[in-house]
């Protein structure tokens, strides 16, 4: 089983992009072959600093680095590192349907807060994401429930792909957790948690300071009542008790029992505590990690090697089921 997943380097991560994406990542290794990228070609398609990018994707990856994921057992890389992912994005317009496109709602919420240029690369963004994952024929995308339309689009490519020029891709399936698919803004939790939608003290970000990490969750925006349990009309104590449950390793329901009656001043600080000391070790990781960049190059550049080969073969593939080119062999 091949798991292949890809996360921008924007701003600082934070406990969603953990729960719902980076523990699977770690987990993946486990299960399968792995290969992740950090995706900067993503990142050039909303307003960004080109002095800035390079360091963005080193921090994203000791941060990835910090949260377990580990050169030896996967492949890890930077997407533009691999030109097969641009080239192969192109190919795959061929069968990518302009009318899906329009209905992709992060396009329409990115397009929408969008004060200046509104790129072309924000509209084609998910052709860029079908083709990074499509390239290596993985089965299984680990995200959180955000990209789920996203894992559609790249299924629908794929399968009309194979019915247009004959089986070639691998359909992949997409892979959401049950419980910490979308967590939730702490300040505003009728919105996901986001780089860059969320608000600042609704968003813990994995480096934050402890105290400031406690501070965040103890002032969680709750509701009126006082039961500890996860409903429609409660959006910030359910999301409280999805991130307890994640963090402890338990199903929510047992959160909910753990916490009946004690009212929401002592479930925060649980809640606080507990995420305090699961970003512990990540945050103290990250600092040794990020302070030597000949490494982090190091390992990017041999995750790039490993990346190319595989990526490279499904490039010939696809030409050669496509007409374009001269004919060649996978050599
Ligand atoms: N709130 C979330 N809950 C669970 N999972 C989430 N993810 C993002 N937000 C949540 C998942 O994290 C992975 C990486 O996302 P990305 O590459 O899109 O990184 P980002 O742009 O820094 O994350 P955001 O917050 O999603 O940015 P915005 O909102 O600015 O676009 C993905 O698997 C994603 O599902």
């Amino acid at each position: 089983m091949r798991i292949f997943s890809g996360i921008q380097p924007t701003g600082r991560k934070h406990l969603g992009n953990y729960i719902g994406a980076i523990t699977q990542y770690v987990a993946g290794q486990d299960r399968g072959e792995a290969i992740y990228c950090v995706v900067d070609l993503h990142a050039l398609t909303v307003p960004y600093q080109p002095e800035a990018l390079r360091d963005a994707v080193y921090d994203t990856q000791a941060t990835l680095l910090a949260a377990g994921l580990d050169p030896e057992r996967c492949i890890f890389f930077r997407q533009s590192d691999v030109p097969e992912h641009s080239e192969l994005t192109w190919l795959l317009m061929a069968v990518t349907s302009y009318g899906e496109l329009t209905r992709m709602t992060q396009f329409k919420d990115k397009a929408g807060a969008q004060r200046e240029l509104v790129t072309a690369g924000l509209f084609t963004y998910p052709v860029l994401m079908a083709a990074d994952v499509l390239a290596y024929r993985a089965h299984e995308v680990p995200v959180g429930e955000d990209q789920r339309q996203h894992v559609e689009l790249m299924r629908d490519v794929a399968e009309r792909f194979n019915a247009r020029f004959g089986e070639t891709l691998v359909v992949p399936e997409p892979r959401i957790p049950a419980v910490g698919a979308r967590i939730m803004d702490l300040g505003a939790p009728e919105n996901k948690m986001s780089t860059t939608g969320g608000t600042a003290q609704g968003t813990v970000l994995l480096l934050d300071e402890p105290a400031t990490v406690a501070k965040k969750i103890r002032s969680a925006v709750t509701d009126a009542g006082t039961e500890v349990r996860r409903a429609p009309d409660k959006p910030g104590i359910s999301n409280l008790v999805d991130i307890l449950a994640v963090v402890r390793g338990v199903a929510p329901e047992t959160v909910e029992q753990e916490f009946d009656g004690s009212g929401y001043g002592a479930f925060k600080q649980a809640v606080a505590d507990a995420v305090v000391d699961y970003l512990a070790p990540v945050r103290e990781r990250y600092r040794t990690l990020r302070g030597d960049e000949a490494e982090l190059e190091r390992i990017l550049e041999a995750g790039a090697d490993k990346a190319r080969a595989i990526a490279a073969a499904t490039i010939v593939d696809v030409r050669a089921a496509m007409g374009v080119g001269a004919v060649r062999s996978r050599g």
